[in-house]
């Protein structure tokens, strides 16, 4: 690895990433029903129709998982909550779900590890997801009652909280593209997604704070760098209308209580009634920024086609399993632009960076040196990001565990650490190895 701590500025926080369906198994302890559960089941939507009921058992083999992040000489660890763990009905709470984190949470403690916790990563009880999900604006008070349950429990002891990871994917991947739970393809139900999962963040954040949560909150974001087909100024619009979407939306509805005109000229029609009065809300003051970063897309125009009227074209650099183009720049292109246009010196996280890669197990060891290059790539563009002025605090990798990689199911591997899902054995690869020694303190 090119770049060891001693490279970054003292006391940034290195972890690794994980999300609780992902990995915890979500048919132990009194865990209820998510939308992922049934769209998975539903053939057609997940490879090989792949669900979260087992994944890497981390519900009992937590200890060894936190134990690897130790021995790895990582800082934190960034994982979630699952709501339909903590609330299976999605409102009354299941004490064994709660006792479940409390542990874990202790169990970080205990390694020296600092916790960052997401209160949702996308496991929204099937109870809500029934009664319309995020369609419905209730869902938004709901979460709001699971933050504060949760962060009463556990907000005194975690590093920080964010209240929603990757609000396009629960909205737009999910409700207008339909790749992603629960496999809408309707404008209506996007455009409320959209407006509703700011307001459960918004709702969630007075609710913590009413509440006297010490620990600093903050929301996780990702951003995916639209770059036009050609210089022509249609493909500049269909550049400019998908950057609304993906990465002007939330940003500027949180720090500027406005949502950015190119995707209110498709959108608003759909919102729901008096939307405007919610933006204060949504307007929570921030103590810090999750920002999560892979790739970029290349977007043209589509004539004749419906709102937003953009189709995306390959681009030609080099790919990873997923098909995403590498791109670095693109990271310290997003570090700059959010706190030269959005949030100044707040504090910022990037809380997911990584790459799946088709990595082989030969002789017992996984010697997956392209991801060790991505990640120092990347870390070089967080490194450049500080140097620029950006108040960058720390940096977790996408994922520390092989893990369900939802429409993907199984196939695609992000992990540091290889999940064989026969045994259940984890096997660290290569790039733990390297981080590790990247890491270490030399005392
Ligand atoms: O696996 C996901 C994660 O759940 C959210 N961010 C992107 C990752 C890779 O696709």
């Amino acid at each position: 690895m090119k770049f060891s701590r001693f490279d970054f500025p003292e006391g940034f926080v290195f972890g690794a990433a994980t999300a609780a369906y992902q990995i915890e198994g979500s048919s132990f302890g009194g865990c209820g029903p998510c939308h992922w559960d049934t769209f998975s089941a539903t053939p057609g939507n997940v490879v090989k129709a792949e669900g979260g009921g087992i994944a890497c058992d981390h519900y009992h083999r937590w200890p060894e998982d936190l134990d690897l992040l130790r021995a790895g000489n990582f800082d934190a660890y960034r994982f979630s909550t699952n709501w339909a763990r903590v609330m299976p009905d999605g409102v009354n709470v299941n004490p064994e779900g709660l006792d479940f984190y409390d542990r874990l949470v202790d169990g970080m403690l205990e390694r020296g590890l600092k916790p960052s916790h997401t209160l949702y990563h996308w496991d929204l009880p099937s109870a809500l997801a029934d009664r319309g999900g995020w369609a419905n604006r209730d869902t938004a008070q709901h979460f709001a009652d699971y933050a504060g349950v949760v962060a009463g429990r556990l907000g005194d002891r975690v590093m920080n909280i964010s209240t929603i990871n990757e609000p396009w994917c629960v909205a737009w991947l999910s409700h207008f593209l339909g790749a992603h739970a629960p496999g809408l393809r309707d404008i209506r139900a996007a455009a409320r997604a959209m407006h509703h999962i700011l307001l459960a963040h918004g709702l969630g954040m007075q609710r913590m704070r009413a509440d006297g949560v010490s620990a600093p909150l903050g929301i996780v974001l990702n951003f995916d760098h639209a770059a036009p087909a050609s210089a022509s100024a249609e493909d500049g619009a269909a550049a400019a209308v998908q950057d609304a979407i993906f990465n002007r939306w939330f940003i500027e509805a949180i720090t500027r209580q406005s949502y950015p005109a190119e995707a209110l000229e498709g959108l608003e029609p759909y919102l729901p009634q008096g939307w405007q009065a919610d933006m204060a809300v949504i307007g929570q003051k921030l103590d810090w920024l999750g920002v999560n970063y892979y790739t970029r897309h290349i977007h043209q125009a589509a004539p004749g086609t419906p709102w937003p009227a953009t189709r995306e074209v390959a681009g030609p650099l080099d790919k990873t399993q997923m098909g995403w183009e590498i791109y670095p720049d693109g990271l310290h292109g997003f570090l700059t632009r959010l706190a030269r246009d959005y949030v100044g010196d707040l504090p910022v996280f990037v809380t997911e960076n990584g790459m799946a890669n088709a990595d082989t197990v030969d002789g017992g060891a996984i010697t997956d040196e392209a991801r060790i290059r991505f990640i120092e790539a990347h870390l070089g563009a967080m490194k450049q990001a500080i140097a620029d002025g950006v108040n960058l605090k720390g940096f977790f990798y996408w994922s520390l565990l092989d893990n369900y990689e939802w429409a993907e199911g199984y196939a695609k591997t992000f992990g540091i650490v290889h999940v064989d899902y026969q045994t259940l054995q984890r096997v660290p690869k290569a790039s733990y190895l390297a981080l590790k020694r990247a890491l270490a303190r030399n005392d």
